[in-house]
């Protein structure tokens, strides 16, 4: 029996090394593909889409307008299943050319490898909208991007500056964003830590959104790199909540965190400089 012993903690340590390891592979769920959307088509985990937008002719600003958006296979097919991933089968992202503007929506599947949503924009200018979602059997999600021209008064164009201080208070939360290294290239830790913005209580009761602690998405100061990450663990509701990425290039990022308390989400934005 006693000899059994040290075979059987070996065993046990081999198989938590192992269940180490997978967990860590899964958390390791860097989004390889929605980093550059023109890579995205190269990666194997990802089937090569097309889209195409349609809405009303010259929206104007501050109108309801209808969108819908038809995913096709590189042979222009539709796309007929989608898997659901964090609870939709699409997430949509809406920013100004600036970044100044953001705006995380859900359209509906119409079915058909359709989709259709109604929003507004606030002010005349360029819009970007980022489309992610992943066709049934593909291993990771692809982006469909679409650039849409609002008329109507433009907004002030705010440049994209560095934060000089990564804490902010936002809907009563006090936000601090911290790195491990900020390098463009190499996998890094991010992370959002919240406390009450009045008492200075660290939050611990965060609540998941979207079946994760918290969601983030960066993209390049032009708007052409986009990136979707999920926190790397749901251990626990706050006040830290860690996300694994990797910025593909560096320069100017803007960050927007999303977290749920209380049954409010709020968005914490973060302009960071990405280094070499
Ligand atoms: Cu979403």
């Amino acid at each position: 029996m006693k000899g059994e012993l040290p075979l059987k903690n070996l065993i046990l340590i081999t198989m938590l090394i192992v269940t180490l390891l997978l967990s860590a592979c899964n958390s390791l769920k860097v989004p390889k593909s929605s980093m550059d959307h023109n890579m995205s088509s190269t990666s194997s985990d990802v089937i090569p889409t097309k889209s195409e937008w349609k809405t009303t002719d010259h929206p104007k600003a501050n109108e309801i307008i209808p969108v819908t958006l038809l995913i096709k296979d590189k042979s222009n097919q539709p796309i007929k299943s989608f898997d659901t991933v964090h609870e939709k089968k699409m997430h949509l992202f809406i920013v100004s050319k600036d970044l100044a503007y953001f705006l995380h929506i859900h359209p509906k599947y119409k079915g058909n490898g359709k989709f259709d949503f109604t929003t507004s924009f606030p002010a005349g200018g360029d819009y970007k909208l980022f489309s992610e979602f992943t066709p049934k059997g593909a291993g990771d999600n692809s982006v469909e991007s679409h650039w849409i021209h609002i008329d109507g008064e433009t907004a002030e164009v705010k440049p994209l500056v560095p934060d000089q201080k990564l804490t902010k208070v936002v809907e009563g939360k006090k936000v601090t964003l911290s790195f491990d290294h900020i390098m463009a290239g190499m996998t890094l830790h991010m992370n959002f830590t919240i406390s009450d913005a009045t008492t200075n209580k660290p939050i611990k009761n965060l609540q998941p959104y979207l079946g994760a602690m918290g969601h983030a998405v960066a993209m390049s100061g032009d708007a052409k790199k986009y990136l979707h990450i999920h926190p790397m663990t749901t251990e626990g509701n706050g006040p830290k909540v860690t996300f694994m990425t990797i910025f593909p290039e560096k320069g100017i990022y803007k960050i927007w965190g999303q977290f749920q308390h209380e049954g409010e989400v709020f968005t914490v934005p973060f302009v960071v400089n990405v280094a070499k």
